[in-house]
């Protein structure tokens, strides 16, 4: 199995999740620029989205986007607990948080990353995502993380795109609840091993 990733992109989502398996897979570094890999054009030979994250399978399979990749390899280990059960109404919770990360934030803040992007916009942006973040601080209330008190891949996927708040200019002190479990995963074995490795 292999990931295909650019460092803190949100091929970070898988490249944790394999991490907190703990089982072997191989990983390759896409440049966003020139999008050249081991097999030749990324774009022809990997992902015609010619977006990361892309992870390449044993037989060949290559699966994309991020919320499915993160619940395929949670599926593989279900003993951690990554992802609940499948066919459980849970597992619909799970794909809801995953669903809204995907949309509401991950894409969310996308105007936000263009320069060309005109500041009405990003302030209508900004309002929509303090909504966002208000509904979150709300469903986090007397619990630890996302679907409760158990570490799941929403988490994964919660983390790193806050992580971007910071080069976005988002002002998080308003929602403490939303830092504090950034905090918490954060300091998972398997989020620092990432960090690392792609550093
Ligand atoms: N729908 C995809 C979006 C993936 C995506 O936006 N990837 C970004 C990095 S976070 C990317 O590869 N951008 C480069 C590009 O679009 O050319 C998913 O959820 O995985």
């Amino acid at each position: 199995m292999k990931l295909y990733y650019v460092p803190g992109a949100c091929s970070r989502v898988p490249h944790i999740v394999l991490n907190e398996l703990g089982i072997a897979f191989e990983s390759e570094k896409v440049d966003p620029k020139n999008k050249i890999v081991a097999e030749g054009d990324y774009v022809q030979k990997v992902n015609a989205k010619g977006q990361v994250p892309a992870l390449k399978l044993d037989n060949g399979e290559v699966l994309t986007e991020t919320a499915v990749i993160a619940q395929y390899l949670a599926d593989l280990k279900p003993e951690l607990k990554l992802a609940p059960a499948q066919g459980t109404f849970e597992r619909y919770r799970l794909m809801e948080w995953m669903n809204f990360i995907a949309t509401e934030l991950h894409k969310g803040v996308g105007p936000l990353w263009n320069p060309k992007t005109p500041d009405e916009i990003k302030e209508a942006t900004k309002v929509n995502l303090a909504k966002r973040f208000d509904y979150i601080t709300a469903r986090l209330q007397g619990n630890q993380y996302l679907m409760g008190n158990h570490y799941t891949v929403a988490d994964t996927y919660f983390y790193v795109v806050m992580s971007w708040t910071k080069n976005l200019g988002l002002d998080m002190s308003k929602w403490p609840q939303l830092l504090a479990l950034c905090e918490r995963v954060g300091q998972r074995p398997a989020v620092q091993a990432t960090l690392k490795k792609e550093q």
